[in-house]
């Protein structure tokens, strides 16, 4: 599978955020809750050196409760501020807000011990394509100001917006990195639409989320689509799937697109169940994914 994905303006984008972060005193930091070690950018320790970092494990609501559990519980041993939330339910504005304003606080009190007169914080939002950056920033800010959709590549230019009087976010536009470490990351960014399905293969796309579902979660898989007779077998599930969803080529053949579309569709809203496709290693270093 062929990942040609960077284009230029994720450069300018890169470009632009290296600016930016002289800007402000504060990163927010959006992971994609389904794929916490996948939506993480290698390269941002390097680039948010010293800022404050709040790391935030967004779209919770369809990822696995414990599994998120776990990621947090290893951002917090490695001395990050985190939080998994739901930016589409109001009640998330003020749990991350009392985050932002603790963060404020240590801000203001640095500024004030060096004879500097506080100023409103200024807070950059940062993480890969349809993260949620926007969808956050409209929430706190308690009305619609940047532009939001469900596919990757949504916000273009940078944005400021000012949510209270000690408070300014900068949306930017998703970035991702020149390159992945393996060829998993690709897929996992894909399947979650962090790029955009048709740089890779669809029907693969899906074909490998149902292999991993059948491993990870068989029950949500029955649930949705019924019992199949061989479970280790994804191919003939996926050729079941299709026959069951009437997904059938004019030669009688199973549909193994649409079937991969119908799967990547119920996945990504949710209809499937909530599911985490990465855990954190075992052993609470390096992060990991499932690799049984
Ligand atoms: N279920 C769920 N959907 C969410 C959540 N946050 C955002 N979304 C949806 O995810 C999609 C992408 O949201 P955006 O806010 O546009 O993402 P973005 O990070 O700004 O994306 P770019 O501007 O393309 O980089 C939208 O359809 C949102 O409604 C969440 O917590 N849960
Ligand atoms: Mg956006």
């Amino acid at each position: 599978m062929k990942i040609n994905w960077y284009p230029g303006h994720m450069k300018k984008t890169q470009e632009l955020l290296q600016e930016q972060l002289k800007l402000v005193d504060i990163v927010v930091e959006i992971l994609d809750a389904r794929v916490p070690s996948s939506s993480q950018n290698p390269q941002i320790e390097k680039l948010i050196n010293q800022k404050k970092r709040l790391v935030l494990l967004n779209k919770a609501d369809l990822a696995d409760e414990t599994i998120t559990e776990k990621w947090l519980e290893l951002f917090i041993e490695q001395g990050k501020n985190a939080m998994a939330i739901n930016s589409i339910e109001n009640r998330t504005a003020s749990k991350v807000m009392q985050e932002l304003q603790k963060l404020y606080k240590e801000k203001s009190e640095q500024l004030k011990k060096r004879g500097r007169i506080p100023r409103p914080v200024r807070v950059m939002v940062v993480g890969v394509p349809n993260a949620g950056k926007s969808t956050l920033i409209n929430l706190l800010a308690g009305k619609k100001r940047a532009k939001t959709g469900d596919r990757p590549g949504v916000t273009k230019g940078k944005q400021w917006t000012r949510i209270q009087s000690t408070i300014e976010l900068l949306d930017t536009p998703g970035i991702l990195w020149p390159k992945f470490e393996d060829e998993l990351t690709g897929i996992r960014l894909a399947q979650t639409s962090a790029i955009k399905d048709e740089i890779l293969d669809v029907e693969t796309l899906g074909y490998k989320l149902l292999e991993d579902l059948l491993k990870l979660y068989p029950d949500l898989i029955v649930r949705r689509y019924g019992e199949f007779e061989n479970m280790d077998e994804p191919l003939k599930v996926m050729e079941t799937i299709a026959q069951r969803r009437g997904c059938i080529l004019k030669a009688g053949e199973a549909d193994f697109l649409r079937t991969a579309n119908i799967i990547l569709d119920e996945f990504r809203n949710g209809k499937l169940g909530r599911i985490s496709l990465e855990k954190p290693e075992e052993n609470g270093g390096q992060d990991g994914t499932f690799t049984d």
